[in-house]
């Protein structure tokens, strides 16, 4: 009789208590993240499992950087925040890079990690895994929180999914000491504490006077372009953007993540003929779009002569006459500065002078007409035209596919032959070129999409997070890496000048067989060695589904030093030749 009274008592203080563990949980759900990428350890082992058990999808990676990665992207994909969490420590720097370059690039995502004891790290004793966390992510993010008392749990992550959703989005971090996760209160004030976040990144209307301004200043345009950046990607505004872009008859040229919004073969699409338009257009319409290195800070021999005019639109104030002045700044989010632009430009606005566009057309078709023979050379080892030839076919039949895509020339000259249909496919190194995001990326969209995904990878870049195969081998994701095996960094056939037995420094492990990778973990491996046999297998593993890897041959002779940036290499003036 007593032992049952206990019993009952026990489970009646069970179900009036909460604690750190499921507060959090309970926080995440109630604002719809429902997915959680990470590395399980102390203290968030059993962190993970709860939030597994309690129907969120915990997806465990083998390191924290693809972690990372994958929550970047899938933040890019869905406009809610993607969450990483990692251990302390080591675990917390590993996902630190993929934090950065989530804020670098205006992804949102919230990194997570579990962190060792305040009183001991605070006094420097030596604790397990012993690090400020906070103080090290503040300065590599947008933001960064630390929740003490399980009470604020609710407004600690809601703080952070405000933080990192709304204005221009970015990387959040959210410090969970150990303690924190087994801290009891009451379950009611506890369910009281959890804060649904309400509108997370409201709307923000631009001035109709910027509005105005950005229009005269595009009326005045004798050879107008518009450049769509990421951001216009992000902002799923597709059906405004495409009309807008339609409405104003003007060329448009996407850059690397914004390619698809509208098709590369839209009429309009100066993607083809971008050296042309970039030197000789005299207003230019930034949408999303950043002046920094990737369009050469808006000035230069890239630009031409000709004095340009630029009109941008973005969320972030401080973005306008960054690099150059901006004639018009028109500061809002995409969707309602494009919407408020198309409203304005009324039903009779008209068409750019036809000599522009028709010397825009000219270039392009030439360039286009150019470049089809090399696509089409069937030479084994592959070069990369006659590979990225097949590859281009497999995407333009596969519309729905997601493409993601790191290297150097792999990047450079993929990104230049394979035409994108759709927004939000091409997913790649973004602003700061950064090798590693390969693997990440694919997860993550594979997940977050249930679409087919396509992994264009140089050798190197696989190398960065090609451990991951296990984790697309275990999770059983429709994801085809294409492995393009040119023996090393931008090309495999350096020599050591020494003469001594290291290989160069650019070279890797001749004829190296990465299939085997993935046929290690119960993946396809596929070795092929002529566009038809790539072509044949990538269909294949697109049509299975199956978690594959072709180790694509390619002639190691064949790329360039740095792919298209070479330049940005500095000069020895006492190099010997
Ligand atoms: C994190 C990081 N480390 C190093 C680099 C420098 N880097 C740029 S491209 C590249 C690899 C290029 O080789 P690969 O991926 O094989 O492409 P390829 O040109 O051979 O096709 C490296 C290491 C980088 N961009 N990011
Ligand atoms: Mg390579």
């Amino acid at each position: 009789m007593l032992k049952t009274a206990a019993k009952t008592e026990a489970t009646h203080a069970q179900q009036e208590l909460t604690d750190g563990f499921h507060l959090i949980i309970d926080a995440l759900k109630l604002n719809g993240l429902n997915t959680i990428y990470g590395v399980p350890g102390i203290p968030i082992t059993d962190f993970g499992r709860m939030a597994q058990a309690e129907g969120i999808r915990v997806i465990s990676f083998r390191h924290e950087q693809n972690a990372g990665n994958a929550a970047a992207i899938a933040g890019f994909l869905t406009k809610k925040p993607g969450v990483c969490l990692t251990v302390s420590a080591p675990g917390f720097l590993n996902g630190l890079t993929a934090l950065a370059n989530a804020t670098t690039n205006c992804f949102p995502m919230i990194l997570i990690s579990g962190s060792s004891e305040r009183e001991i790290v605070d006094l420097q004793q030596g604790d397990y895994e012993e690090m400020d966390q906070l103080a090290i992510a503040k300065p590599l993010c947008k933001a960064a929180f630390r929740v003490l008392d399980a009470a604020d749990i609710g407004i600690g992550l809601a703080r952070a999914i405000r933080a990192a959703v709304s204005g221009r989005p970015g990387g959040v971090y959210l410090d969970l000491p150990a303690k924190l996760f087994s801290q009891v209160m009451n379950a009611d004030a506890g369910a009281k504490s959890l804060v649904k976040v309400i509108d997370p990144a409201p709307a923000q209307i631009p001035a109709p006077s910027a509005v105005k301004r950005a229009l005269d200043v595009l009326k005045s345009a004798k050879r107008p372009l518009i450049i769509l950046g990421k951001g216009a990607a992000y902002a799923q505004a597709d059906d405004d953007i495409r009309a807008l872009i339609e409405k104003s008859g003007i060329p448009f040229l996407p850059m690397s993540m914004a390619k698809g919004l509208l098709p590369d073969t839209h009429p309009q699409c100066a993607g083809a003929a971008r050296s042309t338009v970039l030197k000789d257009a005299d207003v230019v319409m930034l949408i999303g779009a950043r002046l920094n290195w990737l369009l050469s800070h808006g000035k230069g021999k890239t630009w031409g002569e000709a004095p340009k005019k630029f009109i941008q639109i973005d969320i972030e104030p401080k973005e306008m006459d960054s690099n150059v002045e901006i004639a018009a700044p028109v500061v809002g989010d995409i969707g309602s500065c494009v919407a408020a632009l198309l409203e304005a430009m009324g039903s009779n606005w008209s068409s750019p002078p036809a000599d522009w566009v028709g010397a825009v057309n000219a270039k392009r078709e030439e360039n286009i007409a150019k470049m089809a023979p090399r696509l089409m050379n069937n030479k084994s080892p592959m070069d990369y035209h006659g590979a990225l030839g097949a590859l281009k076919t497999i995407v333009k039949e596969r519309p729905d596919a997601i493409l993601v895509n790191e290297g150097a020339n792999t990047l450079d000259l993929a990104r230049g032959v394979i035409d994108m249909y759709k927004p939000r496919k091409r997913l790649d190194v973004g602003t700061w070129g950064v090798m590693g995001v390969g693997m990440g990326f694919a997860i993550a969209a594979a997940i977050e999409t249930g679409k087919p995904v396509l992994a264009i990878e140089g050798d190197s870049a696989f190398g960065f997070s090609g451990m991951e195969v296990e984790t697309i081998c275990r999770y059983n994701l429709p994801v085809c890496v294409v492995l393009f095996n040119n023996n090393g960094i931008y090309r495999g056939t350096d020599v050591n000048p020494t003469g001594g037995s290291d290989v160069a420094t650019t070279v890797f492990v001749k004829d190296s067989r990465y299939d085997k990778m993935m046929e290690a973990f119960g993946g396809v491996g596929v070795n092929a060695t002529t566009p038809d046999e790539l072509k044949r297998a990538v269909n294949e593993a697109m049509d299975s589904g199956k978690p594959t890897l072709i180790n694509a041959v390619i002639d190691p002779a064949s790329g360039s030093e740095s792919g298209r940036i070479g330049n940005l290499n500095p000069q020895s003036v006492l190099r010997r030749k």
